[in-house]
C-alpha cells in the first residue's frame, strides 16, 4: 500500500485547524499511520526541502516551517500521493479550487497550511526523515471493506 507525508505547519497548528485537516483526510478514507506534534529543526528543515535550496524563498520556507511547531503525518491508501495532493490542492491557495484544504482554508502561497509529498519516492524520502520504522504502525480497520472494494 501507498504511503505519503503529510505536515500541518506552523500555519495550520497556530490557526487550530489540525483537527479540521486530519478531519479532510480520515473522511476521504485514507488510513493515519504515524503521527506526531514537533518542532522541526533548520537541519531537517534544509533536508526536506534540499530541492529548493537555491530558489529565492528558500530562506523563508525554512525560516517559517522551524517558526512554530507543527504535524507530521503518514497517510496510507493506493495512489496515497495522489489523492492527498489532490484533497490538499495546488501550491499557490490563491488558484486551489474549493472543496481543496488550501482552497477552502488558505489564501497565500507562503501560508498554505500543509504539505503533501509530490511524489511515491519523495514520500519514502520524506518518511524517512520525519519517521523511524516502528514509529510507523501497521493495524486493520473493521470499516475497510465499506471504503474499498477488497
Ligand atoms: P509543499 O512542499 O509545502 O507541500 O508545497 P508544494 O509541494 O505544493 O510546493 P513546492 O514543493 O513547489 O513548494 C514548497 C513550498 O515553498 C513555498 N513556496 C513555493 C513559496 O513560498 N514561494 C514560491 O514561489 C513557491 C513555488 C510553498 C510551498
Amino acid at each position: 500500500m501507498e504511503r505519503t507525508l503529510v505536515l500541518v505547519k506552523p500555519d495550520g497548528v497556530q490557526r487550530s485547524l489540525i483537527g479540521e485537516i486530519i478531519s479532510r483526510l480520515e473522511r476521504r478514507g485514507l488510513k493515519l499511520v504515524a503521527m506526531k506534534l514537533m518542532q522541526v529543526t533548520e537541519d531537517l528543515a534544509k533536508r526536506h526541502y534540499g530541492e529548493h535550496a537555491e530558489r529565492p524563498f528558500f530562506p523563508s520556507l525554512v525560516g517559517f516551517i522551524t517558526s512554530a511547531p507543527i504535524v507530521a503525518m503518514v497517510w496510507e491508501a493506493e495512489n496515497a500521493v495522489e489523492v492527498v495532493r489532490n484533497t490538499i490542492g495546488g501550491t499557490n491557495p490563491a488558484d486551489s479550487p474549493m472543496g481543496t484544504i488550501r482552497g477552502d482554508l488558505a489564501l497565500d502561497i507562503g501560508r498554505n497550511l500543509v504539505h503533501g509529498s509530490d511524489g511515491p519516492e519523495s514520500a519514502q524520502r520524506e518518511i524517512e526523515l520525519f519517521f523511524k520504522t516502528e514509529e510507523i504502525l501497521e493495524y486493520g480497520r473493521s470499516n475497510d471493506s465499506w471504503i474499498k472494494e477488497l
